[in-house]
């Protein structure tokens, strides 16, 4: 089946690629996914300044295959690296390259926006406005008069398609009210639903410890246990932001929940904790997986089914 996708004006050859943040920080990382089957790639969350990060262990995946925990710290190596990776960029070898900047302010990302603009480049770029992960610094995502501001200046400085990654939201006031920011800006294309789920805790039953160090154990949760969460969210917005496309993220761990996800709405699916577990492999295997549904329910494109999820 033809699981090939447009995403803020730009093809890509299959719709699934990495969650920003797993196998991105590094060239040698970027590298895997370039030669990964993924139909795409994304950097990750870029700061103005390199970071180390919070201490480890800060990642670990949970029992019994339900997800992960992480309380990274946004460790990156500074925009420069990732704006010098996109001016070498490949942009004819059909994978188009998203970027994704989370400024500690909006000074710094005004800073990381203007650089990029001034580079004239053909990736996408892509801002965090959900770490949930950074001793002192909310969630913008939260805070709707802080995020309306943000893309108030952001957006004209852009000015061509971008999207927006989020955090998941858990009242349907919120999506109302969220909506109604996102809409009032034209070239705001996309927005990536969803970023973990912040501040869980995970304790190991046997040692009575928690399972990472930062933040008293405190951290995103991703994988299995949130695709019902992530589903929400992208249909919320399919519903709520006509004219804008959704990317789809949380708890894809094969097929089926690619195909979950864009049935609720999604235009592309990106994979996070499964990829971080299995490797780039896991990109050929769920294309693989996605294309054999499709094939028993006789779809032939994407476009047969987005959207389309049956309410009672
Ligand atoms: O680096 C992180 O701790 C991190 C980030 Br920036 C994010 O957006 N989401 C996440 O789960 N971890």
């Amino acid at each position: 089946a033809d699981i090939s996708t447009t995403l803020a004006g730009v093809k890509l050859p299959n719709l699934l690629f990495n969650a920003s943040g797993v196998c991105c920080q590094t060239e040698a990382d970027l590298k895997l996914m370039v030669e990964s089957e993924s139909g795409s790639l994304i950097t990750k969350s870029a700061t103005y300044e390199q970071r180390d990060g919070n201490p480890s262990p800060r990642y670990n995946p949970l029992p019994g295959g339900i997800g992960s925990i992480n309380s990274m710290g946004l460790p990156n190596e500074g925009y420069e690296y990732y704006l010098n990776y996109a001016k070498n960029y490949d942009y004819s070898s059909k994978k188009p390259l998203f970027i994704s900047l989370s400024g500690l302010s909006l000074a710094d990302n005004v800073k990381m926006c203007e650089a990029f603009v001034a580079a004239d480049l053909p990736c996408v770029l892509e801002i965090n406005y959900s770490c949930p992960n950074v001793p002192g610094k909310p969630q913008m995502g939260y805070d709707f008069e802080a995020m309306e501001h943000s893309l108030s200046v952001l957006a004209p400085i852009i000015n061509k398609p971008f999207g927006i990654k989020l955090p998941p939201y858990f009242d349907i006031a919120h999506f109302d009210q969220a909506a109604a920011v996102f809409n009032k800006f034209d070239n705001l294309a996309f927005v990536t639903c969803i970023n973990s789920v912040g501040n869980g805790l995970a304790i190991d039953f046997e040692t009575e410890e928690a399972l990472i160090k930062p933040k008293d154990g405190f951290g995103g949760l991703g994988g299995l246990m949130i695709l019902n969460t992530a589903l929400a969210n992208v249909n919320a917005f399919h519903r709520r932001l006509p004219g804008k496309q959704i990317i789809g993220v949380g708890g894809v761990v094969s097929g089926k929940e690619a195909f979950l996800h864009v049935l609720a709405g999604a235009s592309a699916v990106q994979i996070g904790t499964t990829l971080k577990e299995e490797g780039p492999a896991v990109f050929a295997r769920v294309a693989k997986e996605l294309s054999d549904i499709m094939i028993a329910k006789g779809y032939k494109t994407l476009e047969d089914f987005r959207g389309k999820v049956k309410t009672l």
